[in-house]
Formats: C-alpha cells, structure tokens, sequence
C-alpha cells in the first residue's frame, strides 16, 4: 500500500504515534510519504520505503496569516497524484483532516479518488476543537473522513457526543514496540541522578498546563519527606519555569534534574522506578505506555482515557486530579514495599506486550485501511456528483 501521513513534526503524542507507526507500516513494506512542515522529530536516519515531502510556506507580504492548511492540501494533492497514493492518513483533526477534505475534493474534480482516514489524538476533540471558531469545520472534517479511528473509547465517546455524530469511529489504541521500549542497562544514568541508590520518580511531558506539572513537583516533595528520592523532569514547554520555580521555593533543587527535550527515553526510564503523570486530561497518555514498556508502574489521576491503559492497583495507581496527599502515598506505598513494586513493575511490561504491542496493533490499522478502501468513499469524485 502507498501511505501519506501527515502529523505535527513537532514533540507531541499525536506526531510521535503517526511517526511510529509509518516506520512500523515501512518495516511491513507499505510505502510511506509524510507530509509535513518538518521532518517529524522521530523520523532519524535513513529508513527503506519511507519519504518525506516538506510544505513549504509562500513567502508574500500581503499573506500576514499562515497559509499552511492550505499549502498542505496543495502539496497533499502533488503527492497523492505524484507518488500514486492510496490513502492519506492525518493525525489530529485540526487542521490535517479539512485540508485532505479539501485535497479530495481537487482531486474528484480531475477523476482521482483518494481515501481519507482521520485519527483523533485528544485535544482536537477535547478542547481546541470546540472552540466556536472551528467547531463546525471539525464536525464537517470528521464526518466527511472516509475512516476515522480514535485512540480510546474514551475518545470515541466524547467525538460522538461533543460533535453530535453519528458515524462509526473505529477504536485503534496506541502502541509501544515492545522490543525497542524494554528496560536495559542505565547504570550510569541511574548513578548521576541518585548517586546513593535513592529511587527515581520520572515524569516526561510537554509542559502544558494540561499535564500539571507543578502537582509532579508537589508529590516528589511529599514523598521526599518520607523517603531519600530524586526526580527526573523530561521535556519543555510552558510550565517548566513555573515548576523550576517551585523547587526552588521548596529548597530541593539539586534533588531535581531537569533535562529539557530527550530523545533516548528508554535509557532514562531504564534508570527510573516510578512514572508520574497527573494530567487533567489525557486521551491515551502515550508516554505512560512507553514507560510501562520499560517496566515503570504509573501513578496517574483517572481523567480521560488513562483508566484504559493504567490498572489501579496491578500496573500502578490512580487518583484524582490534584490529590497530591493520596498520588504520594502511593509512591511512598509502592517504593517502600520491594515485593509489591515488582509485581506492579512486572505488570505495567505485562500490560505494555499483552495489549498495546505495536505488532498486534499495526496490524489492525492495516486491516482498517483494507476496510476503508473496499468501502465507497464519503464523497464520490465530481463526474458522479
Ligand atoms: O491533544 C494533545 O494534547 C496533543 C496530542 C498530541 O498531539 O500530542 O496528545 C494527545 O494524543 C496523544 C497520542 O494519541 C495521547 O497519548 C494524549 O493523551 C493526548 N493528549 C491529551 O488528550 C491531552
């Protein structure tokens, strides 16, 4: 199959789910064209069967606004034509799914008919997309998909019911390779973060007020007082001088390491014991799947779709959002009791390989594109319009 993907490059759960799986589909020997504004961050080195084609911006000082949703359906329909696509698969509703609405519909006009399929992450349906300005657009760009798969039920619920749609939304959830995200060897790593053996809690996020990173902050000082511990701050975003800021006030900053923006996760959680993630909402929350793969238990709070990937107590815990006292209790539980840090360390990899492996879930994205083809598409080409 001849695959476009396009996705946001940058860091971000949607953009990191649509990489993985076009290197996934690659390896299987699907044909597979992003189309972006930048080479997506997971995209390194040179891969068989994988293509990257740039949208580039037109530079003109009438155009004060960006044109990109435009300019990405125009490089949508050169590539669909150029590289003989079957389907363009687009991650995040806003705005990838209108401008492949839009490619379609240049496209039927010449007589060429294109399947699209629409992935909704999260905030595309949560949030942004109800925002009045564009609520109608998404509402119209998810029902006109050929395809459309949400990465939860959760999702799926709240797409039918915030959009008031009808049509089917297959659910496909995310995926971790479990041969690539498992736990290795980081003791060096583990030494410079806790040179006296303390445990390491871990947190990875893009620093929005949505991932309520200060809370992460507040628990490791909870825990702290009960235990020696240190924590590993991952990623950038807006909130992370806020969170700088309040170690400083509490006076433990040389028990925090900050490390902005990584890349080698795998060796970081590999040197981790506890994941922390006390988002307000979360679809997935892709990153707790990758550190369940490397055998971290999950502290989470039970929003959105995290209640489908993290198990109260067998893959970690759950509690509400901002009940800080009962998130550090668990740690304290959990770091305190070796037996039962185990079994739980042992089920979040369980868990990880069992249901969210991406060689049983690539697979039935695949099986989903197969359906979609057969399938009449939502808008026929302009001869029978
Ligand atoms: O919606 C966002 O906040 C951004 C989005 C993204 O593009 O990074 O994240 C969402 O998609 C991820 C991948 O499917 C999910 O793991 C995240 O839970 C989800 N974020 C939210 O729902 C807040």
């Amino acid at each position: 199959m001849k695959i476009g993907i396009t996705c946001y490059p940058t860091y971000g759960g949607s953009g990191v789910v649509a990489t993985e799986l076009g290197k996934e589909l690659a390896g299987r020997g699907h044909q597979v064209h992003f189309i972006s504004y930048a080479l997506p961050f997971r995209l390194d080195g040179f891969r068989e069967n994988i293509f990257f084609h740039e949208v580039e911006l037109p530079d003109y000082p009438l155009f004060e606004v960006d044109l990109y949703s435009l300019s990405l359906t125009s490089k949508m329909v050169d590539v669909v034509l150029y590289d003989d696509l079957d389907i363009l698969h687009v991650h995040y509703a806003i705005p990838h799914a209108t401008s492949a609405w839009n490619a379609k519909q240049i496209l039927n006009e010449q007589g060429r008919d294109i399947k699209i399929i629409t992935t909704l992450h999260g905030t595309d349906i949560t949030l942004i997309g109800l925002d009045p300005t564009l609520l109608p657009l998404v509402r119209f760009s998810i029902e006109k998909s050929d395809g459309v798969t949400a990465v939860s039920r959760y999702l799926r619920e709240k797409t039918l019911t915030n959009f008031n749609l009808e049509r089917e939304i297959e659910v496909i959830p995310n995926f971790v390779n479990t041969e690539l995200w498992k736990r290795g060897d980081s003791e060096h790593l583990r030494k410079r973060f806790a040179p006296n053996g303390e445990p390491v809690l871990i947190h990875a996020s893009n620093f929005r007020p949505v991932k309520r990173v200060t809370d992460v902050v507040r628990v490791f000082a909870q825990v702290r007082e009960s235990i020696p511990v240190k924590l590993v701050m991952v990623g950038d975003g807006p909130d992370r001088a806020e969170a700088e800021r309040l170690c400083r006030e509490l006076g433990f900053c040389d028990d925090v390491h900050f490390l902005g923006k990584q890349s080698g996760l795998v060796e970081l959680f590999s040197a981790a014991d506890l994941f922390i993630m006390p988002s307000q909402s979360e679809s997935f929350g892709l990153s707790a799947l990758e550190a369940m793969s490397c055998g971290l238990p999950v502290l989470s709070n039970s929003v959105g779709g995290l209640s489908e990937l993290n198990l109260h107590g067998t893959t970690g815990y759950i509690s509400e959002i901002a009940d800080i006292d009962r998130m550090a209790r668990y740690a304290i539980d959990l770091l305190k009791d070796n037996r039962r840090y185990k079994r739980f360390s042992d089920a979040a990899r369980e868990r990880a390989v069992s249901q969210f492996s991406a060689k049983d879930i690539v697979p039935a994205y695949e099986e989903f594109y197969e359906r979609v083809l057969a399938q009449e598409s939502v808008s026929q080409p302009a001869t029978s319009l």
